[in-house]
């Protein structure tokens, strides 16, 4: 999550998200348990065409697998990409890739690999992943978000935050439960509590006027 999305975006997003989470439509979560890089994880495609800060925001709130907790899918080697192209969707998706911070500097904004840098300018870093479509990241007209599969093949490009998408889930066994809270997951919460005072607040009006009636 960069830090240029305001608090009021924020909040947004998880208003949207949390409404999604009642009615989005999604597809089995299928387990990455064979062949080279198989790491556990579970994945699962939601249909629903939403924004990337709600699919950020969505993604963080679905319900955890045995302890496997979610966050929006992280793409970081070529087998994880071919297993979700191949057994999830093959068709245009959100992952969690961001350069809404630093224009160019490409990072994962959810998941284990929360912060680490996978194109930094024309660059990509040492030990990092990335498949660029030939010409991607355009940054065209402002795009600041990760899309997988945009061009029919395994390619990324870089799309709009405000374009909707499906998106991705991934379950990855070292996420908050096991290990460090990323920040999407402390904003989530924290508007939840404040969610939570709200609905106290209006209780007490509730008793308030039933006591005056
Ligand atoms: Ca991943
Ligand atoms: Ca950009
Ligand atoms: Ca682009």
């Amino acid at each position: 999550m960069g830090l240029s999305m305001t608090y009021a975006l924020k909040i947004a997003a998880l208003a949207a998200a949390s409404a999604l989470a009642a009615a989005s439509a999604s597809a089995a979560p299928v387990q990455w348990t064979t062949g080279p890089g198989a790491n556990g994880h579970w994945y699962e495609l939601v249909s629903s065409f939403v924004t990337f800060d709600t699919a950020l925001a969505a993604a963080e709130l679905a319900t955890p697998i045995a302890g496997y907790d979610a966050h929006l899918a992280t793409v970081t080697s070529a087998e994880e990409n071919a297993f979700i192209f191949n057994n999830v969707f093959s068709g245009l998706v959100w992952f969690a890739g961001s350069d809404a911070e630093v224009e160019g500097v490409w990072k994962w904004v959810a998941g284990p690999e929360a912060g680490t840098i996978f194109r930094n300018g024309f660059v990509q870093p040492p030990g990092t992943y990335a498949n660029w479509h030939a010409g991607e990241p355009n940054n065209a007209g402002g795009e600041d978000a990760l899309t997988g599969f945009y061009f029919g093949g395994l390619t990324w490009n870089d799309q709009c935050v405000c374009a909707t998408n499906r998106y991705v889930v991934e379950y990855s066994g070292s996420g908050p439960i096991g290990g460090g809270v990323p920040e999407p997951s402390t904003w989530a919460l924290m508007i939840v509590g404040f969610g939570l005072a709200g609905a106290a607040v209006r209780t007490g009006r509730r008793r308030a006027v039933a006591e005056a009636a």
